[in-house]
Parts: C-alpha cells; structure tokens; sequence
C-alpha cells in the first residue's frame, strides 16, 4: 500500500496524473473549441450516414411514453421520436443553447408537430422533473458535457424507475471512425463515469455504423449506497476531541509558590498559598479567547494534590489555602461547566513525594486509587493527561506503572474522556512542546508494543498505514516554562507567534493545548489575557468571511462541481463541502482515477489562504493534494501539500482567480467535508 501510494503522491505532485489514457476527453476538446470549428458539424451527409431510423428503431419508444432528447439541436431526433410517442405521449428537446430551440420550435411548426417542448438546460442541469422520464436519449453529445458527475445525478433522478438512459457516440476505439479527435471517449470512459453515478449498462447495441448505443437504467443495489471507512476511525470519544480544536492547559500547583518547573515534593504544603484563586477568571479568559476546555495539573511530579485526597497529606487540606478546606478540582469543574466548557485532568504518575513510588505494585494502587477519587467527584471529564515521567522511588527502585490497570480506570469511570499520552490510546503527544504538528500529519499511529515515556519514529507526522487511530495533539506554553515565574511577565509569546502556532497545529491536523501559568494569586495574568484576546481578534479576523461558502440561490452565491460523485448520489455532492456543514461531504466515484472538486466563485475574488477538511469518520485518506486557481480561463497551479485530516490551512501568495480545483490522492476516494477560502493580508 504504501509504494502505490506515494507512486499516486509523485505523480500528482509532479503535475501527472494517474490515468494518462483518459486525459483528453472529447469534452475537453470540445470546450476549448467554444462550440466552433468543428467542420464534420456541418457535414450535409452526417446523418444519413449514421443512419438514424436505425437508431430510432432500437431505442424501443413505444405510444404515450415521456421521452427527453438531450442536446436536441435542431431535433433530427426528437421531430421523429414525437410521431412514435404520439398525441398521448411528449418529447421533451433540452439545450443549453436558445437559437437551437428556436430552430427546433420552427421546424416542429412546419411538420405540424405539437407534442414537442423545448427546454433551455444548464451546464450542470438539464432542467428535467424529477421521475418523469421513460427515456433520455443523449446522441454524441455526452462527451461535450463539462460537469457530467451533476449531470448524471439528475438525469437518474429525472428517470422513472424503469425508465432507461440511452446513450448514443462514436467509437473513439474505432480507426474508421473519421471525426476523432473531437469525439474521443471510448467506451469504457463512458460506462466507467455512469456507473460512477449508479447507473447500470443493462443492454448495448453495436449494429450502428458509426456509433456505440448502450442503454443504462438506475443502478439501486446496496452497494452503491455508502462510501466505506478506509484503514482506522476514530470513536465518539476522539471525534468529540477533534472538534474541541483548542483548549487550555493550566500548570498550577506548588511550583507555582516555589519558582521551579520541577518540584522535588519536599517543598512544604504550607507554601500552596494563592491569594486570590479564581477558576471562574480562568474559564471566562478561555471562553473569551474561544478555548473549549481546561485542563489542570491536579498533581505534578511533585506529588502535591489538588484537591485533598485520602491518600496523602500532601494537599490543599494540608494548605494554609481557605484554611485547608479549598478544593481547586471542585472550583474549576463547576466554573468549566458553568461556561460551558470541557473540564479535563492532568494526573503525573510521577510522584516525588509518595513514599511507596518505586514499589510498583503498591505505588500503582495508590495511583488507580487517586485517579478513582479525580475521576469520580468532579462530573464529566472531557481528557485526561498522563505524563510519561518516571523516576526511581526511596528504595532505588524504578516504579512500572500498570498502564492497563490506569486505561481501565478511567474508562470505567468517565468513559467519554480521552486519554492523552505519548502513544494514546486515544490521543498522542506531537513529539514536540513548541507546540507545532508535522507538515505531513497523519492520525493513524503504531503504538503497539509501546509505553508512555518511549519515544517512537514517527512520533510526530504519525504513520501513513498505522494501524490504530490516536492523532495528535500539540501543546505549547504561552510562557517559556509550563509554571508562573517572576521574571517571566514580558516573555509572553507575541500574537503574531502564536498565531504561527495555531497554524502550525490546528492548521496541520492537530488540536492546540495551551497553556496558561496561572500567576500566584491564582489568576490568568493581564499579559497573557491580552495575547490571548490578540490572538483570537486575528482568527476572528482572518477566518470570518469563506469566500468559497454556498449562501443559497443567489445570483452571488458560489457553487461547486467534481469530477465524479459517489454513485451520482446527491448526499455525496460537491456542494456538501461547502456548506458549512462539516456532517456532509463529497466524496467522488470509487473508479475516479483522478478526482477533483472545483468551486465556482461566480466573480473572482482574492485570497490567500484555503482550509481543507475530511469526513474522519471514513478515514484519514488524503495523502496528496493541489490547488490550483483559475484565472482568465486558465488553471495554474496555485498551493500543494501531503496530508490533510481534521483541518488543514495552506497559505499561500495572494491570487485573484474565478474557481479553485482540489485534486486529491490517497487511500480510495477522498471524502472532503470542508473547502473554505479567505482573503487575510
Ligand atoms: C512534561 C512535564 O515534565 C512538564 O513539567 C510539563 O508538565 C509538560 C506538559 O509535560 O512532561
């Protein structure tokens, strides 16, 4: 698998494409012709040499049948197709151009036929009802279709349910054949793109002089109905995460009062002292800066807790803190949930302080033993954050944690939390603490055989075919050290570097954790406040305004085509990607060689940056993509990148173009939730 995926990945990043025979489709062709220049057009024997009353004899049209003749021309089909349906019967002539009609309109007149309505089609709709169809007939006009994905999708729909598509072209493959180029799709080209749409070749017929007539009915087999997850997805629980995106951690306990990143669990209760602690301040800073959790260091390597557990004295009640009677787990899970935000836990299985640590099976009961208390008295807890950490107890000996033991706890008791790790389960540490996921960012990970505290290749952009789904989540100090220090007030990261970040991580599939030292009175500090709030006016900023959103029918309003869409099933649509809604998806037909999703703009429009996202319960598929723009009728390549996932934003030069194309490669078809564009310098 993954030799033929990074084949696909060169090829695609070296302009090529992985069907080179299906390159130059006839519609293609035909579209840079402008609908001119093609002289076999004006042959005056063209139809006498392709010999239509054959054609009409097979087509089984039968009286009172409703049949639309699809790029009527001047209705050398359809005038005698009216005379078979007769009086009871209609057909309906649809084109894209109004003078076609008119001549059709004209010539019906004169052979005095009324049973014959012109309808004026669209690039992407043929303008039929829904079910009302016996037969659409298409002659030699399918390969002039730009948009055939959404073609074909309301042409089945138009369909009654036995009701046939018959498809009428020349035989590219066919050396006599003489109007080739302009005609050249073969065969298989066209069946492989209406089955793509869930349609059917029921019957052919090979007796025609010049052309392939093949019949096709809706094809409404269970196997056509839903795209397939490909490799692992993620649960409820790491769905749930992934949409969180960015939340706080805060690094505040005893070396908060004692000025060390790493206490040595030594350093008296007596010292835990803030003056003035507010975890509502702490939620209402996340909340502004539009954070959607906290998560707190309840113990650090120190061993100090807090919140007053039976298993140490070394606390909070031990604390001169609300005369030992304060609990900081209990304030902040009722602040979170008051603001509506996710309470998490940061629970060090290192303890410098534990007498029993390095008694392994001791030390572990006492461990299961406090996370059983943190996890049973404060409500719902969204993650829990386990360090790797591990040291050598009183005894000289090195502590083995019972990591199987700690999982099955918190799964017993908040089973819609993550857990966070170096390797998961259900969350993986970015490898980095400057807080920035790899270019290349995969969220399927091997993790089998490891512990937390090994490091693993790959640790950072994950492993294209791993066999379990634990993304990454990169976190970051908004400070130099995880704790307050005095001498640290001026050395907030600046907007503009965190901003850096947050493009760095949630740009690059990952969520953000930041942290906030929280200052010794126990509040967020007025500099980080601002570098937070500076932050969020920047996304606010940059991000307010998706110039590639549909808005509904307006005339100003964007839209948006592919290549293919999954069984011509209209849940799978182009457009799904971007509505706005990031539930729905495009995703192309399984046999798409070389799928794309085009979006229209309607006018040109400037931006620099796209934001790309996938439907992750599928999968993670996405393992190359280009962007190119359209500008003055001509696509240039604009941005490419490996990997997608969750989220991924791209900047680049600052365009002005009409329409973008995304092609993408990977593992299947790509199932794409969000195209979003914006304009930000
Ligand atoms: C590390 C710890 O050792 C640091 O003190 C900090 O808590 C960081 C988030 O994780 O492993």
């Amino acid at each position: 698998m993954r030799t033929a995926l990074f084949a696909l990945v060169s090829a695609l990043l070296l302009g090529g494409s992985a069907g080179a025979q299906d390159v130059h489709l006839g519609r293609e062709i035909a579209r840079t012709m402008h609908w001119s220049g093609a002289e076999w057009l004006l042959r005056e024997t063209r139809e006498s040499e392709e010999n239509v009353a054959l054609l009409l004899d097979r087509l089984g049209v039968e009286p009172g049948m409703t049949v639309c003749d699809l790029g009527v021309g001047v209705g050398v089909h359809a005038l005698p197709l009216a005379r078979r349906v007769g009086p009871e019967g209609r057909v309906i002539g649809v084109d894209i151009q109004q003078e076609m009609l008119d001549r059709l309109v004209a010539r019906a007149e004169e052979a005095g036929v009324t049973n014959v309505e012109p309808v004026l089609g669209g690039e992407a709709d043929p303008r039929l009802a829904p079910g009302s169809c016996d037969l659409i007939l298409l002659v030699d006009v399918y390969h002039e279709i730009s948009r055939p994905a959404e073609m074909l999708a309301a042409m089945r729909a138009a369909l009654k349910p036995d009701g046939r598509i018959a498809l009428v072209e020349f035989r590219a493959e066919d050396l006599d054949v003489p109007i080739k180029p302009l005609h050249k799709m073969s065969k298989a080209q066209m069946v492989r793109e209406l089955e793509a749409s869930g349609l059917a070749l029921v019957e052919q017929f090979d007796g025609l002089p010049w052309q392939h007539l093949m019949f096709f009915e809706r094809d409404d087999s269970p196997a056509a109905s839903a795209p397939e997850a490909i490799g692992p997805t993620p649960t409820a629980r790491q769905l749930a995460w992934a949409e969180r995106e960015y939340f706080a951690f805060v690094h505040f306990n005893m070396n908060t009062f004692t000025d060390v990143e790493w206490g040595e669990g030594r350093e008296p209760a007596s010292s835990f002292a803030p003056t003035a602690l507010d975890c509502g301040q702490w939620a209402r800073v996340a909340k502004d800066a539009g954070m959607s959790a906290i998560i707190l260091t309840a113990k650090h390597h120190d061993g100090f807790c807090l919140w007053d557990s039976e298993y140490t004295e070394y606390d909070v009640g031990s604390s001169p803190w609300r005369g030992g009677e304060g609990d900081v787990l209990a304030d902040l899970s009722a602040a979170c949930r008051e603001a509506g935000l996710g309470f998490g836990v940061y629970l060090s299985p290192w303890d410098r302080n534990c007498p029993v640590y390095g008694d392994s099976p001791k030390y572990n009961e006492y461990f299961t033993g406090q996370l059983r208390e943190v996890l049973s008295n404060y409500g719902e807890t969204c993650e829990v954050w386990f360090d790797g950490a591990c040291g050598e107890g009183p005894n000289g000996k090195r502590q083995e944690y019972d990591w199987p033991a700690f999982v099955g706890v918190v799964r017993e008791l908040q089973p819609g939390a993550v857990i966070f790790s170096d390797v998961g389960p259900d969350v993986r540490w970015v490898g980095n603490e400057r807080g920035y996921a790899a270019e290349t960012s995969w969220a399927t990970f091997d993790a089998e055989g490891f512990e937390p505290g090994m490091s693993i290749p790959g640790q950072t952009s994950g492993h294209p075919d791993g066999a379990a789904w634990i993304p990454p989540e990169a976190d970051v100090s908004i400070r130099p050290g995880w704790y307050y220090h005095l001498g640290e007030d001026d050395d907030v990261k600046s907007v503009a570097k965190l901003l850096d970040i947050w493009h760095g991580s949630v740009g690059r599939g990952a969520c953000l954790l930041l942290n906030l030292p929280v200052d010794r009175r126990g509040l967020v500090h007025t500099n980080d406040v601002a570098a937070l709030n500076g932050l969020r006016a920047e996304l606010d900023r940059l991000y307010a305004n998706d110039l590639a959103r549909h808005r509904g029918a307006s005339a100003d309003s964007t839209e948006a085509h592919a290549t293919s869409v999954w069984a011509g099933d209209p849940r799978y649509a182009a457009r799904n990607a971007i509505d706005g809604d990031p539930a729905t998806y495009w995703t192309p037909a399984a046999g798409d060689a070389a799928p794309a999703l085009v979006v229209e703009l309607g006018t040109r429009r400037r931006f620099d940056r796209i934001e790309l996202g996938e439907h992750l319960p599928l999968g993670q598929r996405v393992a190359a993509f280009t962007v190119e723009a359209r500008v003055d009728e001509t696509w240039r390549q604009w941005a490419s990148a490996t990997t997608i996932g969750r989220k991924r934003i791209l900047i680049a030069a600052p365009i002005e173009a009409d329409a973008v194309r995304v092609r993408c490669l990977g593992k299947g078809a790509p199932a794409l939730a969000t195209l979003a564009l914006y304009e930000g310098e």
